[in-house]
């Protein structure tokens, strides 16, 4: 039993008592305090360590996930609460950390609490960005993008005074290396190493964001490039992604020398994963360092094999990265006779351009160098690693079946149930303990409540304090109204055409034509949107600019605005998805199937007692089969369908525009005059042309099935007790999308730690 732990802390820090010291020296004292507990839970055992490189790790606000892994939450809570003092208000001065882009750097974060949780030797290797990803603003019903500064003096980083040499073309840097701690749940502390430059300049930082590509040496860690839709300064990526794998293929080789290794037995001593393309010259490089060792070509291409594997997170054929040889030349030439030979031995072994590392025009392609030298590739969720091995990636399938293999995505459960909703966590506990803690898998154990009313009341009560909580938040934060007793229908992610944000908001058009020409729903319904685009990606923000519109038209329309609302919440991030996912009724994961890998929101929001409401595509798959029809509303044409539709080309969107007339109301809408009158003539007509001659995700095909169903999911709403229990089903069954059986399956069939 901690007593009073703060309290003598700021004691000892400050010379003061604790409800005199002020919420910023509260944080910084939680801050230090944290930091000591989680340095002492350090740990050296194991021959074998895990690296996890990652461009992005979007690590969201620390403190209040360290309490909770430290098991000092609620103690520290109720100490604060004694002196009057709140604890959510000392969490909200942390920035947000904001180092990754959506789903592929959230996951790299649920993956360290989880391989710290599970007690596993394995740290994090990445890039200590200066501005994270940018900061959302809304400015005439449009996406302005300003720099995130995150960083202040005092922070989670701690300087570890270790520099690594990296050498471009013709200059040289120091790495220098700062570390966060990543403490796990009741177990040990791991380390995220995040390598920065001394020479970069913030004063580069001007009030947008602003990308100086030619002087490297000032602004190689200062932003964080917004997503895979953005061209522009490709060579500063290649310059970011050298320096992250050059200063981290050192450590690791150190690292491992410590711990014994004579380099040729490195497979025993090291496991790397790489988190897709962007860390993959990692390769190249760590064989460039072997054979400075003195160890040959063959052998330490060998080596490096055995050591790494490679995570593939997208079937986008635009998001897979390609470098032109040049870039290479330019940046790093001293990894070109390495990718050569690396190139020359596959083309020597296989008559097949489609795998050929270098092609006809000179370019690189990363995956496949991943694929011929790692000895595994895996998908991350099944119907993800089923359509690689079959259709995207299936040459590779067919030379190498055993390397490919499926690990399913997770999200860790401290996060994003403990700490979000620490209702529903206690309603839990109360009734099945705390086993599914640590074993996720208990949760099954809330089935047997599933027709006991007192227990589903309690379960909707729970949701409407998250509602009103939310609605609360947004008003304060960002002066919008939301009625509480409203459906809270959510979709929030990062905008992407796949991603079909255009449909849900063509829904919202119907929905806005049905109430004006009076057919009023029973319950309120809000729609809430929350999602950036990348600052280059015009269509999407032309997405965004017509979902703000309809916002303003409803917000100004009284007759509707009683019944519905649109919402588009600003500056989406960690922190916001951590107040709205508990509040989330119907959760929207409505992706064109074949094209969502995985997602990991539709996880979180499952795990928070919302209704899926989506297709069958990604980890979206799997929850259908585990939480069964009657639990989950899927609509919409099945991948197989897509991706022969792709193939032969023959899909026409005006096709269904012409044929559907309730779909040609709702298009048209965009283009009206109610909506011109409020929104940009440019932007609106850029959108509906582009629905109309190419709407390249399929969004028609799939509007009538979907409007059918969202109606279903709301008819259903009205039955309370009934929805309680589709609540439960889907709480209960969430427990296969914890992270940490995610992690013991990396462990088991790819990496061997403790073995
Ligand atoms: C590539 C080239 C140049 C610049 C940027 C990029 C780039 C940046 C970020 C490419 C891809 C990303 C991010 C991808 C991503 O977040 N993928 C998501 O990964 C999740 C975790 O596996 C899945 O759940 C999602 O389905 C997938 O979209």
């Amino acid at each position: 039993m901690v007593i009073l732990m703060l309290s003598k802390y700021v004691k000892k820090e400050y010379g003061k008592k604790l409800e005199k010291c002020s919420d910023k020296e509260i944080y910084y004292a939680l801050l230090k305090m944290t930091s000591e507990m989680g340095a002492e839970k350090e740990s050296n055992n194991g021959k074998k360590k895990l690296y996890y490189i990652s461009a992005e790790f979007l690590i969201g606000k620390l403190l209040g996930n360290n309490m909770i892994n430290l098991g000092i939450y609620d103690e520290v809570k109720q100490e604060l609460q004694d002196v009057g003092k709140n604890i959510e208000d000392i969490e909200e001065i942390e920035n947000e950390p904001s180092l990754g882009n959506g789903g592929l750097g959230r996951l790299a974060a649920c993956f360290l609490d989880s391989i710290a949780t599970l007690g596993l030797p394995g740290d994090g290797i990445g890039l200590n960005y200066h501005c994270g990803l940018f900061h959302q603003v809304f400015k005439k019903r449009l996406q302005r993008e300003i720099p995130d500064v995150w960083l202040t003096k005092k922070s989670c980083l701690i300087d570890m005074n270790k520099y690594y040499t990296v050498k471009f073309a013709d200059f040289k840097v120091k790495a220098h290396m700062y570390d966060i701690l990543i403490t796990g749940y009741n177990n040990r502390t791991n380390r995220l190493h995040l390598f920065d430059l001394d020479s970069v300049k913030e004063s580069l930082i001007s009030k947008k964001i602003d990308f100086d590509k030619t002087n490297i040496k000032k602004n190689l860690t200062l932003f964080l490039y917004p997503d895979d839709s953005d061209d522009e300064g490709r060579l500063l990526r290649v310059y970011q992604q050298y320096f992250m794998v050059s200063a981290g293929a050192k450590l690791i080789l150190d690292e491992a020398k410590e711990r014994g290794s004579n380099l040729r037995d490195l497979a025993d001593y090291v496991a790397i994963q790489i988190n897709d393309t962007h860390p993959s010259m990692v390769i190249p490089e760590l064989i460039r360092l072997l054979m400075k060792e003195g160890i040959e070509f063959d052998e330490a291409a060998k080596i490096v094999t055995e050591v790494c594997a490679y995570t593939n997170h997208t079937i986008l054929a635009e998001a897979l990265e390609k470098w032109p040889i040049h870039f290479i030349e330019r940046v790093a030439p001293q990894l070109l006779p390495i990718i050569r030979r690396l190139d020359q031995l596959v083309k020597e072994k296989y008559d097949n351009e489609e795998v050929a590392i270098i092609d006809a025009n000179d370019t690189i392609h990363m995956a496949r160098m991943d694929i011929h030298y790692s000895h595994s590739v895996n998908g991350v969720a099944y119907l993800h690693t089923e359509i690689l091995k079959n259709n995207e990636l299936k040459d590779f399938y067919k030379l190498y079946p055993e390397k490919f293999n499926n690990k399913t995505n997770g999200i860790t459960f401290r996060r994003w149930l403990i700490h979000c909703n620490p209702e529903l966590t206690r309603l839990i506990t109360d009734k099945i303990g705390e086993g599914f803690k640590s074993d996720a898998d208990e949760l099954e154990k809330l089935l047997k409540y599933v027709d006991n009313e007192k227990f589903l009341t309690k379960l909707l009560k729970i949701k409407k304090r998250k509602k009103v909580e939310l609605a609360m938040y947004l008003q304060e934060k960002q002066g919008v109204y939301v009625n509480s007793k409203s459906i809270f229908d959510i979709q929030s992610k990062r905008l992407h055409e796949y991603k079909r944000q255009q449909l849900n908001a063509l829904y919202a058009i119907h929905k806005y034509l049905e109430i004006k020409s009076g057919n009023i729903p029973k319950t309120p319904i809000t729609m809430f949107f929350g999602a950036k685009a990348a600052p280059a990606y015009t269509i999407a923000k032309d997405i965004i600019h017509l979902i703000l519109c309809l916002q303003k038209l409803i917000e100004k329309d009284e007759e509707v605005g009683k019944y519905f609302r649109v919402i588009m919440v600003e500056n989406y991030n960690v922190t916001l998805a951590e107040k709205m996912i508990p509040a989330c009724d119907i959760s929207e994961q409505i992706s064109l199937a074949s094209k969502e890998a995985s997602g990991t929101g539709n996880m979180k929001f499952m795990l928070n007692g919302a209704v899926t409401l989506g297709t069958d595509d990604g980890a979206n798959v799997e929850i259908h089969e585990l939480v069964g029809d009657e639990n989950i509303y899927i609509f919409g044409e099945k991948s197989d369908v897509v991706i022969k539709r792709y193939e032969d080309g023959s899909y026409c969107s005006k096709d269904y525009y012409d044929k559907d007339p309730d779909l040609k109301r709702a298009v048209d809408f965009i283009v009206s005059k109610k909506m011109l009158k409020i929104g940009k003539k440019k932007c609106l007509e850029r959108l509906y042309n582009e629905l109309l001659t190419k709407d390249w995700f399929m969004t028609f095909p799939d509007y009538s099935e979907f409007v059918a169903k969202k109606e279903e999911a709301y008819r259903d709403y009205e039955n309370r007790q009934d929805w309680a229990k589709k609540m439960l089903v889907n709480i209960a069954k969430a427990g296969f999308f914890s992270s940490d059986r995610t992690i013991k399956q990396y462990n088991e069939d790819i990496w061997r730690l403790y073995e």
